[in-house]
């Protein structure tokens, strides 16, 4: 089984689709991965939640980073170093804000998990990270984030060989729960 360093230690998570996928539980700014997603805004200049957190970790480099890009739409993802976090890069992907479902959600947070995994492809990345984008603050129901989490990514590992290892790490015990039961329903 494949293992995740963690600062301070090492964690297993639970592996599908021959081992490139891997649901985790934890805080995503500890993972030593090559790039880790960013649930982030249109200004891309940090928020609450994830990215506040993101921000925290990565010192205050990040923020000048982030100036330089000119923000980003709904369903758009921008990349830049990491910084101070054990992570090589950061990818910022904005997640739609939901308001019922009928207003293009579900394509544009498709479109959050495709252009971060082109960002990880086109930078030559083994490993990318992601949270449950939108389903905080932004209130997409999980279960249907999800679903679209795993399709998404299963189609773009079936068509590319980089990135080889995607982790979703949820942040709550609920949330994992959630990425098993669709995991080993899409996945399996
Ligand atoms: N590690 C992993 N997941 C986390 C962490 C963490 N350290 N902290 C929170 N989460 P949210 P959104 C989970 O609200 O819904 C910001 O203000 C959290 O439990 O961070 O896309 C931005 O600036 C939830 O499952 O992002 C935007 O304005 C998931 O991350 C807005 O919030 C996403 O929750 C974006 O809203």
């Amino acid at each position: 089984m494949l293992r995740l360093r963690l600062r301070g230690g090492l964690r297993m998570g639970e592996l599908f689709l021959g081992g490139r996928i891997e649901l985790l539980q934890g805080d995503l700014t500890k993972l030593e991965v090559d790039a880790l997603v960013n649930a982030a805004n249109r200004t891309l200049l940090g928020g609450a939640g994830l990215d506040a957190a993101v921000h925290r970790a990565a010192g205050p480099e990040l923020l000048e980073a982030t100036r330089k890009l000119g923000g980003a739409a709904p369903g758009e993802a921008k990349i830049t170093e990491g910084f101070r976090l054990p992570a090589r890069y950061v990818i910022h992907a904005v997640g739609p804000i939901w308001h019922g479902g009928k207003q293009g959600e579900p394509e544009l947070l498709a479109s959050c998990y495709r252009r971060s995994l082109e960002l990880a492809r086109d930078h030559e990345l083994a490993s990318i990270a992601f949270p449950a984008i939108s389903t905080g603050a932004y209130r997409y129901p999980v279960e249907e984030a999800t679903e679209i989490a795993l399709r998404e990514t299963r189609a773009f590992l079936e068509a590319n060989a980089l990135p080889n290892r995607v982790i979703f790490c949820c942040f709550s015990r609920y949330d994992l729960d959630v990425y098993r039961k669709l995991a080993s329903r899409l996945l399996s």
